[in-house]
């Protein structure tokens, strides 16, 4: 195919507001090994999705059969945030998910691109992928030319830095092949590894969910097991530290698509206010944001963490409403938080409903005053609690 399609198409999809675009071939990804790896040696956590649809990941031809490019798109989300604690009883929201859900927008716009090249070439079979089938976008992304793999495990660019989203559009096109970028730019520095709270990273390019904040405020479901439930730092969903600490983040511009501009009350959230919310209304509050995949149930037990292990007494009366909450999650995460902040009132009312029968939540009260590990409510063993690597 031309020059001229690929160059027009690149020119369509900045126009649509990606900042980045280039060029992959649909050949198997060289990461896959390493993929596969990662999997063997129980990284991927609990994601049980990873290792379903691991195969379909050896080839974009499972996507889409007899796709010929893959078009990788990037956009920087967001505006620069404030690493220091907010403190009191606010939280963090991963610049990802301050906005409206990345997903929606990366896929629509993916879409009138799909357009746009079935007008230039009628016939032309396509697919939008925004997360939404299984690809490995960072390999593929630096296959495009789009950047480069950090040792944070964050695809990098020179100029737009790693605060960016990656989309990917398959098509049965054959477009002119981007320059990949294979070597990377981080020299000796160590920042992302060092500033890890959690030392999720078993290695440079090696992420170990089963230690990584995002993996646990984001995708666990369930009760947070007491190594982890203590080290949550101020993040009440997702954790940017390893990209907040990188120096080709620091001259990165901020981004352009105004939907995923941060709304405020996404930014710092009071986590007392979350934990008083009206089920539904915050339910309905989530609508249309990436924070919906925690659910209020995730997002409660992260805001309970926060708060008992700042030993916030503010937060005990709220906490001891959640005793009774409906959902067990939120129920032996607020125990677990009174445990921890251990004011009188605190414990009384854990003394109050040990051993009580009904709709209490008994085992939760045992597990916050065995002090160590709040019950694994879904009957999942929580990955990472017995094991490090
Ligand atoms: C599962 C997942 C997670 C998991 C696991 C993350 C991980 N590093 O694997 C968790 C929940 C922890 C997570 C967290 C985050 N995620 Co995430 N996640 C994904 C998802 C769905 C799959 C990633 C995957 O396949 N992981 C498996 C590992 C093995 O693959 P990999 O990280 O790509 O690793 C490759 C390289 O590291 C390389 N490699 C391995 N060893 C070596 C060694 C050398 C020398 C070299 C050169 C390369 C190399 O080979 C691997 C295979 O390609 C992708 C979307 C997608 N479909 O790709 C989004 C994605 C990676 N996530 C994204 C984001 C934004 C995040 C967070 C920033 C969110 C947040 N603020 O909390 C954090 C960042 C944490 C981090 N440092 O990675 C973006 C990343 C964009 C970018 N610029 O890189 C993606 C692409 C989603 C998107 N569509 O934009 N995520
Ligand atoms: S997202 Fe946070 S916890 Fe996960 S690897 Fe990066 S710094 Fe560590
Ligand atoms: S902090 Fe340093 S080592 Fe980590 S990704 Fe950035 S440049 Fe690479």
């Amino acid at each position: 195919m031309t020059d001229d399609l690929t160059g027009r198409l690149k020119a369509e999809a900045r126009r649509l507001g990606f900042d980045g675009v280039g060029i992959a071939p649909a050949v198997a990804p060289p990461g896959y090994p390493r993929f596969l790896e990662w999997l063997d040696a129980g990284r991927s956590a609990g994601m049980g999705y990873m290792h379903q649809h691991a195969e379909a990941r050896a080839n974009p031809d499972r996507v889409l059969e007899s796709v010929r490019s893959v078009v990788m798109v990037s956009a920087v989300y967001g505006r620069r945030t404030d690493p220091t604690s907010p403190g009191g009883t606010r939280g963090k929201v991963a610049r990802y998910a301050q906005g409206s859900d990345y997903h929606e927008s990366l896929w629509k716009r993916l879409e009138s691109l799909l357009a746009w090249l079935q007008d230039e070439c009628p016939g032309a079979r396509g697919r939008a992928i925004a997360d939404t089938a299984p690809l490995l976008e960072r390999d593929f992304a630096r296959l495009a030319g789009l950047g480069w793999i950090g040792k944070n495990t964050m695809l990098i660019d020179r100029k737009l830095g790693s605060f960016t989203v990656l989309g990917a559009l398959l098509v049965d096109v054959e477009l002119v092949i981007d320059e990949p970028q294979m070597a990377g730019h981080c020299g000796t520095c160590t920042r992302c590894l060092d500033a890890c709270p959690t030392d999720a990273f078993a290695g440079p390019y090696q992420l170990d969910a089963r230690r990584c904040i995002s993996y646990w405020t984001i995708e666990h479901k369930g009760a947070i097991p007491e190594e982890f439930a203590d080290r949550l730092e101020d993040w009440a969903f997702g954790c940017d530290v390893c990209q907040d600490v990188c120096p080709w983040n620091r001259k990165a511009p901020e981004g352009r698509q105004p939907e995923l501009d941060p709304r405020p009350e996404w930014v710092n959230p009071d986590l007392i206010d979350w934990l008083s919310r009206d089920p539904d209304e915050f339910r309905k509050s989530l609508k249309g944001t990436a924070l919906s995949r925690s659910k209020r149930a995730g997002l409660l037990r992260n805001a309970a963490l926060i708060l008992g292990r700042r030993g916030s007494t503010e937060a005990v009366p709220v906490l001891i409403d959640r005793l009774d909450d409906a959902d067990p999650t939120v129920r032996a995460s607020a125990a677990w938080a009174l445990a921890r902040i251990g004011t009188a009132e605190a414990i009384l009312a854990l003394e109050g409903r040990r051993g009580r029968g009904g709709d209490v939540v008994p085992d939760d009260v045992e597990g916050a005053f065995g002090g160590v590990q709040p019950p694994d409510v879904d009957g999942e063993t929580p990955a990472g609690s017995d094991r490090r690597v």
